[in-house]
């Protein structure tokens, strides 16, 4: 990164040190404010005036060279999941992205541009707009001679009220591979709520989820494009206790609804092909 403070925009970015002595990026905007850190370009808060912060922070997350940060938007690429001898959900999560460029849009919202160096064959660039809303871009083109696939996922983590108080929607009828049962099963559900460890890949689905959460009297929307994949996960208690950097009882307070293209659903670009990945995840006031 070029001299940080050229990048600063006063009154709504600024650098400062963040969390384990990582360089941490803060977005103020009228309606928002956004943390965001080049370490895996994550996006660790997101929070509207008058609103407890839509997205879920571990109490208990590393903020270490090479190792993932627990919560916010976690960006996986080039691989989803577990991956022998490579780091699990790919490397661009634990790689220090570059900023590139920060703007003050028109109409008051701040938009990042972070490109992921050393990705051999691709090119990768992420643009993070704060506004009244979080519009999260990825984009990765194949700057190779061959054919190239790859699995992508915005691994969001949301802040909730409490877990039993939650319902997911806009999964009704769709297929999902359930991870906890090692079955494929079609939703049922029309609102999808979670009483145990849930980890399911539901594919060919391009629907805008919402999640549901009368203890805080909000709906959170998650709209997406170019993502064919959505995840659901909570760890419950069991897991929640096995991972270190995560507390015991932090399940109670979160869950992932994750937009990605994971499996049969990874992209395949020819070469100079370009794919983009859009999630804008916004709230509105539950009508009591
Ligand atoms: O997206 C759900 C999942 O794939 C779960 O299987 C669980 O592994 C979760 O991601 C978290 O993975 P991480 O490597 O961040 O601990």
């Amino acid at each position: 990164m070029g001299d940080p403070k050229n990048f600063e925009i006063p009154g709504h970015m600024s650098l400062s040190m963040g969390e384990g002595g990582l360089p941490k990026v803060v977005v103020e905007t009228v309606w928002s404010r956004a943390e965001i850190y080049p370490h895996g370009a994550h996006v660790t808060g997101f929070q509207k005036k008058d609103e407890p912060p839509l997205l879920f922070m571990s109490a208990a997350s590393e903020f270490t060279d090479g190792k993932p940060i627990r919560g916010g938007v976690p960006v996986i690429f080039p691989w989803f999941g577990g991956r022998e001898g490579f780091p699990a959900h790919g490397f661009a999560r634990i790689t220090a992205w570059e900023l590139k460029e920060t703007t003050l849009l028109p109409d008051g919202a701040v938009r990042l541009r972070f490109i992921l160096s050393g990705a051999e064959g691709f090119q990768v660039e992420y643009l993070v707009t704060v506004a009244e809303s979080l519009t999260l871009e990825l984009g990765v083109g194949n700057t190779g001679t061959r054919d190239a696939a790859f699995e992508t996922c915005l691994h969001t983590y949301f802040q909730i009220s409490g877990i039993d108080a939650i319902s997911i929607t806009g999964l009704a009828g769709t297929r999902y591979q359930d991870k906890v049962a090692g079955t494929t099963e079609t939703e049922t559900a029309a609102a999808i709520r979670i009483s145990s460890e849930v980890d399911r890949v539901y594919f060919a689905t391009t629907a805008t989820t919402e999640i549901e959460d009368p203890g805080f009297g909000r709906k959170i929307r998650i709209a997406k494009s170019g993502s064919n994949s959505t995840v659901v996960w909570n760890p419950w208690i069991d897991k929640s206790k096995w991972m270190p950097d995560f507390g015991d009882d932090e399940y109670r307070q979160m869950v992932c609804v994750e937009s990605g293209n994971v499996a049969q659903n990874q992209t395949t670009l020819p070469p100079r092909g370009h794919a983009v990945m859009k999630v804008e995840i916004s709230s509105e006031r539950l009508l009591s």
